[in-house]
């Protein structure tokens, strides 16, 4: 693909200025260590509708059938590693912080990535795939991490013996309100945005994008294809994550450094 890593000097002024800054990633964020996305090519929902499995029915109705799927996908996440996207975000996170300013990671990835690269207070919308508890008492499962074929974990908490499931946020479930309420706030004060890669097709977490343009942050979108966001984003940056962010990263420190130079 052909990739224009130049970036507008009204975008880099607003980064470098900016006090509040918050970021939504999605699942193309990962694409590039190996994760596939959930929808469009290479798409990991192929043979099945996100809506068809990701919801509590399916589950209580074929547990082993959904478990098989989470652990394929608890495996093929282990093996990977965080890329230059994942990493260039926790470099903002610093800067944003040397210079006493605020800088939000959202993200609607369930896999622990963004962790591993070094980025902290991450608020995530849709739960960790990593995570299973006890849909009865809610008790947490951290021995239930690789589940064999045919098998349905149960909790053996004295008296429950619920169905153990993965801790992640299906399509009919709330999303955990502390979160998601400290999101709003962030994207709701936020100067700039940046929406990366996610289709923003799923609610609320969407409506965080549409609320940070709502309240007059300037709404920067980094995708390899336009999205239902484009149209009203301020700048669509075409390109992989893995490469635009830390090109954009560069020319941030680079714009830096002439202002430095300009003050001593
Ligand atoms: C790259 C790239 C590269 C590729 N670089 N880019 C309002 C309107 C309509 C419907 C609703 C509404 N409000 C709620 C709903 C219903 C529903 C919903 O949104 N449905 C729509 C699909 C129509 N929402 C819900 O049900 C939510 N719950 C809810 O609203 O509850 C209400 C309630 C309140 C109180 C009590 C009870 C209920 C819950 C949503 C949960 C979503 N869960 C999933 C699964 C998580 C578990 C798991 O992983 O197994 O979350 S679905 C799936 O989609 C996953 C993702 O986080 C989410 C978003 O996907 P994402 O990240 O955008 O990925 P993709 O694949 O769609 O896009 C990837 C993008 O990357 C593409 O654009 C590529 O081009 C790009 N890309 N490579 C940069 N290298
Ligand atoms: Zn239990």
């Amino acid at each position: 693909m052909d990739t224009d890593l130049t970036f507008s000097d009204e975008l880099i002024e607003r980064l470098c200025s900016a006090e509040r800054v918050a970021a939504m990633t999605g699942a193309g964020i990962s694409a590039e260590s190996g994760v596939p996305t959930f929808r469009g090519e290479g798409g990991l929902w192929k043979r099945y509708r996100p809506e068809e499995l990701a919801n509590v029915h399916a589950f209580v109705s074929d547990p082993a059938l959904v478990w098989e799927w989470y652990t394929w996908r608890r495996r093929l996440i282990a093996e990977t590693e965080p890329n230059p996207g994942h990493t260039a975000l926790v470099e903002l996170a610093q800067r944003m912080k040397e210079g006493e300013g605020r800088f939000t990671l959202i993200t609607q990835n369930v896999d622990d990535l963004h962790d591993r690269a070094g980025s902290t207070d991450i608020l995530k919308l849709h739960g960790e795939i990593f995570r299973s508890f006890c849909m009865d008492c809610g008790t947490d499962h951290p021995e239930v991490r690789f589940v064999e074929k045919g098998e349905v974990p149960r909790c053996e908490q004295e008296g429950c013996e619920g169905l153990v499931r993965p801790g992640v946020v299906w399509f009919g479930e709330g999303l955990p309100t502390d979160i998601l309420q400290t999101a709003a706030e962030a994207a709701g004060r936020a100067e700039v945005f940046l929406s990366i890669g996610t289709s923003a097709v799923v609610y609320p977490a969407a409506g965080l994008i549409e609320q940070a343009a709502r309240s007059g942050a300037y709404l920067v979108e980094v995708n390899v294809e336009p999205s239902a966001l484009s149209s009203v984003a301020d700048e669509v940056l075409l390109g992989p994550a893995g490469e635009v962010l830390p090109a954009l990263m560069a020319e941030v420190w680079k714009e830096e450094g002439a202002l430095i130079s300009e003050d001593s």
